[in-house]
């Protein structure tokens, strides 16, 4: 079925006429921050460029990169644009060491925003008479307060659950008739365990729709979570340092995450050369802010991997599709030699029936060599007492990992229910070679 769509004259514009947009909006934000943030400036005269240099989309390129260390470095608000009197909102991403990375928004930026994450709500079919459960965290991370502005933008009922307390979160969901679930793929599945579990028959649940991100997730992973919910799974990508929920998000049809590159604009580099790679190839994902006022960036390394399409869609919309991200560039393991990223595992798991989606992965070290345990739940119907059934199994995954992935992995079989729940984003690694 064909969804209403937003902001048509955006959303559906010819390409050619999106690019004088861009290219307008990246001279002017260029002038900015040269002008306002005292870090471009610096960059700008190191390269010898000033905004005279910048006159169309396409001398993007000829701008400095920024990442997450130059965040770190000028914490918290020293990538600011405007005095703290403008900015109306802080939002935070606490990341695995050290300092957060600190975003400040003034009002035009939460209302682009919002704009960004209407568009994604009506894409997958969403309107006034629906009711968003939202069950993403409240707080410093983006993902509660940023789908809950958007929920209420397109005039539907909200229900500001945050995230965690899941029997109150089953017990509203079925009383209040919601809708539409927004959290995280992990914890859409730990959601659909519980329902099962409390015994509500799934028909006295009006739930139609998901709006899953925050975390890489598989296509199987997708039909797990439609299958188990009985409801659509959409995609939605985002990043605190740029805007959070809503920066890209999937259509009906589901060929692609669209980004919204009228305030986003998208690149992909190789991360080794730091160049841009051919057309529809993958790389790293790279954004720079074309109209952000609180904080702008300019060609910030998100370390996403994936690859852009340009091709129109079957939707009607010609905003940019992105690849579903393979994972971080830091999130990828280097065992004895082998690149892998956890949702090429996750893949594997869930090609064959008998495993459950809850894995986690120990990586270490004895005797200079990698070692890398795989624990997974078997599914109950498959779960046996009989040690030669069990055998077979983790046989039979062993050697799909090994002709897939081309790794030896230690696969652990562990009992239904026995690798803790996510509420957020998954843990799916513990690395303790790192240690
Ligand atoms: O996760 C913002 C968000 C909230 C997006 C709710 C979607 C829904 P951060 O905490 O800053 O912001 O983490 C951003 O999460 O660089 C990706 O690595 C990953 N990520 C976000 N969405 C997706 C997605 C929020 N749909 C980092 N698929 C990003 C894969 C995703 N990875």
């Amino acid at each position: 079925m064909k969804s209403m769509i937003w902001n048509e004259t955006i959303e559906c514009m010819d390409r050619e006429s999106l690019r004088k947009i861009q290219s307008i909006r990246l001279k002017k934000i260029v002038d900015y921050v040269y002008h306002n943030t005292p870090f471009y400036r610096k960059k700008m005269h190191e390269m010898g460029i000033t905004p005279d240099d910048i006159n169309s989309i396409d001398d993007i390129v000829k701008l400095p990169f920024t990442t997450k260390h130059d965040l770190r470095d000028n914490y918290p608000f020293g990538l600011c644009a405007v005095p703290m009197s403008q900015i109306v909102r802080i939002h935070a991403s606490s990341g695995t060491t050290g300092k957060p990375t600190v975003v400040g928004y003034t009002r035009k930026d939460l209302s682009s925003w919002t704009e960004c994450i209407s568009r994604a709500f009506m894409a997958y079919g969403a309107g006034q008479s629906d009711v968003f459960q939202i069950s993403y965290g409240y707080g410093l991370f983006t993902g509660g307060l940023g789908a809950h502005a958007g929920a209420e933008n397109i005039g539907a009922s909200v229900i500001p659950m945050s995230s965690g307390n899941t029997e109150k979160q089953i017990i509203l969901m079925h009383d209040f008739g919601s809708t539409i679930l927004c959290c995280t793929p992990s914890y859409a599945l730990y959601l659909a365990e519980a329902i099962k579990e409390s015994g509500l028959p799934r028909e006295d649940f009006k739930l139609k729709i998901g709006a899953f991100g925050a975390e890489p997730w598989t296509e199987s992973m997708r039909q797990e979570i439609e299958e188990k919910l009985g409801i659509k799974a959409y995609d939605i990508y985002g990043l605190s340092e740029i805007a959070g929920p809503g920066v890209g998000y999937e259509c009906e049809c589901q060929q692609g995450t669209h980004l919204n590159e009228d305030h986003y604009f998208p690149e992909i580099i190789d991360p080794n050369t730091l160049q841009p790679v051919a057309p529809g190839e993958t790389g790293e994902l790279v954004f720079t802010h074309l109209t952000k006022e609180g904080m702008p960036l300019l060609r910030y390394r998100t370390r996403d991997l994936t690859a852009l399409h340009t091709d129109k869609c079957a939707c009607g919309r010609t905003l940019v599709r992105m690849d579903r991200i393979l994972g971080r560039s830091d999130d990828m393991l280097i065992i004895r030699g082998v690149n892998v990223f956890p949702t090429q595992i996750e893949s594997v798991i869930l090609e064959l029936a008998e495993f459950e989606p809850h894995y986690l992965l120990v990586v270490g070290r004895e005797n200079n060599v990698d070692t890398v345990e795989l624990q997974v739940e078997v599914r109950p119907e498959y779960n046996s007492d009989e040690m030669n059934k069990m055998l077979s199994l983790k046989k039979k995954l062993t050697a799909r990992l090994q002709s897939v992935l081309g790794l030896g992995v230690n696969v652990k079989l562990v009992e239904p229910r026995s690798i803790e729940r996510s509420v957020g984003k998954a843990k799916r690694v513990i690395d303790n070679r790192k240690l």
